[in-house]
């Protein structure tokens, strides 16, 4: 099935009042087991289920209203970057009717195309925004599953706390949408560590189709996704802090091996992403509890408990801490 069919069959389900204006934040999320391959490029579906953490009140805010003539697309108050703009009006492509156009107002408080999951805080706060101005009436599962046709981490920021993205079986992707999963973990912590913010060369897209095409390595990686997908659905329930973040470090360099097997050879890191690797294993010898997981780029993203906040900043004074569960 082509995605346009499938947003078709979706709108069939609408059932809301349309409105002249739709407004809605979503948070960044990081993945603790990693979406990495697609098993259907077209509707935007995962080899593997993945499972998340989001970052509070660091996302993307959108308002979205009719336009007349264009699209006009805004990026933290000024005219959007073309590449920019032309992704969201082909995602809206999948929704407009004859001679419908939008104003789209976005506004991060992330570094876009840091590797901080912007277009995943992005496509899911459009979507929310959409679902109001075009009345579909969608609860968040279905908003899921329209956020993961702009970007597959999308799939899982419609949602505060940890989400899960299941992979789903059928064809048609009608089974592969996001959900929350258990309750706040007030305690944890996730650190952010900006290596650099400038726009990688190779985008999450193309790096992992390279990786799935070339890399023997890839082989093995579903079967380890669905064993840590598994322990961190444990960890998450258990409050059992060093199962989830041995678990989450060991899947994210997994991910990062399969790409360095991959040819031409993919390497997000800098010499700064290792050294901060380092130093978090230094720490760990000598008895801090704390862990890193790292995504399509740089920069590092700490996990630790509350207790240890303190030491975490004594060690990364540059370190930006959220509190994924802060009201
Ligand atoms: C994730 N990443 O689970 C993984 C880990 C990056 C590394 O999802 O092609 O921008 O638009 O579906 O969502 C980034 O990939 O890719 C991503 P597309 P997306 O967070």
């Amino acid at each position: 099935m082509k995605r346009h069919k499938f947003v078709k069959l979706m709108l069939k389900r609408a059932n809301g009042k349309p409105a002249t204006r739709g407004e809605a934040f979503a948070p960044a999320n990081i993945a603790l087991c990693k979406y990495w391959g697609k098993r259907d490029a077209d509707l935007n579906l995962p080899v593997n289920s993945s499972l998340s953490i989001s970052l509070g009140k660091l996302g993307t805010k959108t308002v979205v209203k009719f336009a007349k003539t264009a699209d006009r697309v805004f990026l933290n108050g000024k005219p959007a970057p073309k590449d920019f703009a032309d992704r969201i009006s082909k995602y809206l492509d999948l929704f407009r009717a004859d001679g419908q156009f939008f104003e789209v107002r976005t506004k991060n408080n992330i570094p876009t195309a840091a590797g901080l999951a912007s277009s995943a805080s992005g496509f899911a706060a459009l979507v929310k925004a959409l679902d109001q101005l075009l009345g579909w009436g969608f609860n968040p599962r279905e908003l899921s599953m329209l956020a993961r046709l702009g970007s597959g981490s999308a799939t899982r920021s419609l949602y505060e706390g940890f989400a899960v993205w299941h992979a789903g079986v059928r064809a048609d992707g009608m089974d592969s949408y996001a959900e929350s999963f258990s309750n706040a973990w007030k305690d944890l912590r996730v650190g952010i560590l900006e290596v650099s913010n400038v726009r990688k060369k190779t985008g999450s897209t193309d790096g992992m189709n390279r990786t799935v095409e070339t890399s023997e390595l890839y082989e093995a990686w579903p079967a380890q996704a669905d064993c840590d997908f598994d322990e961190l659905r444990t960890a998450v329930a258990a409050q059992d802090f060093t199962l989830l973040g041995e678990t989450a470090e060991n899947n994210a360099l997994a991910m990062h091996a399969t790409m360095l097997a991959a040819w031409p050879p993919l390497c997000y890191w800098k010499p700064q992403t290792l050294a901060l690797m380092q130093k978090v294993w230094q720490a760990r010898e000598n008895g801090l509890e704390l862990y890193f997981t790292i995504d399509a780029g740089p920069n590092l993203k700490l996990l630790f408990l509350k207790e240890n906040q303190a030491a975490v900043k004594k060690l990364f004074p540059k370190v930006q801490i959220v509190n994924p569960f802060s009201s």
